[in-house]
């Protein structure tokens, strides 16, 4: 189950540009990049999908968002904006099955995606 490409790039197997790391998350930059900055922000915890979170990771999901903050600040996109994607699923465009946060700016961003 936790077989995928990022927990490879967890263990070190896969190499990464890493942007931020502690004994519960990483963040790296993205290997195809959406805008100037594309991060993912990872929980070393290899969660599938974000519906399979639990009452359990409330306090983890919540911490992610808090280190996601740090990161947008840190890489200068919190001022003017940026944008949280997490994708889910196939019809969500998921295609690495270890919970992951997008982290994207550094230019304006245009809605609805398509
Ligand atoms: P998603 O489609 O939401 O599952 O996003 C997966 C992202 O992971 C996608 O934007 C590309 C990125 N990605 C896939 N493989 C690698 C890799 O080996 N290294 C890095 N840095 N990013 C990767």
């Amino acid at each position: 189950m936790s077989d995928t490409i990022f927990s490879r790039i967890l263990s070190g197997e896969i190499p990464s540009t890493c942007v931020y790391s502690d004994d519960e998350f990483y963040a790296f930059r993205d290997i195809n990049p959406a805008a100037p900055t594309h991060v993912l922000l990872i929980p070393r915890k290899p969660i599938p999908k974000i519906t399979d979170i639990t009452e359990a990771d409330a306090a983890l999901i919540g911490r992610m968002f808090l280190v996601a903050n740090k990161i947008a600040t840190k890489e200068g996109i919190a001022e003017k904006g940026f944008r949280y994607v997490i994708n889910c699923g196939e019809w969500g465009g998921q295609t690495v099955f270890h919970l992951h946060l997008h982290i994207i700016g550094g230019r304006p961003m245009s809605w609805p995606p398509g």
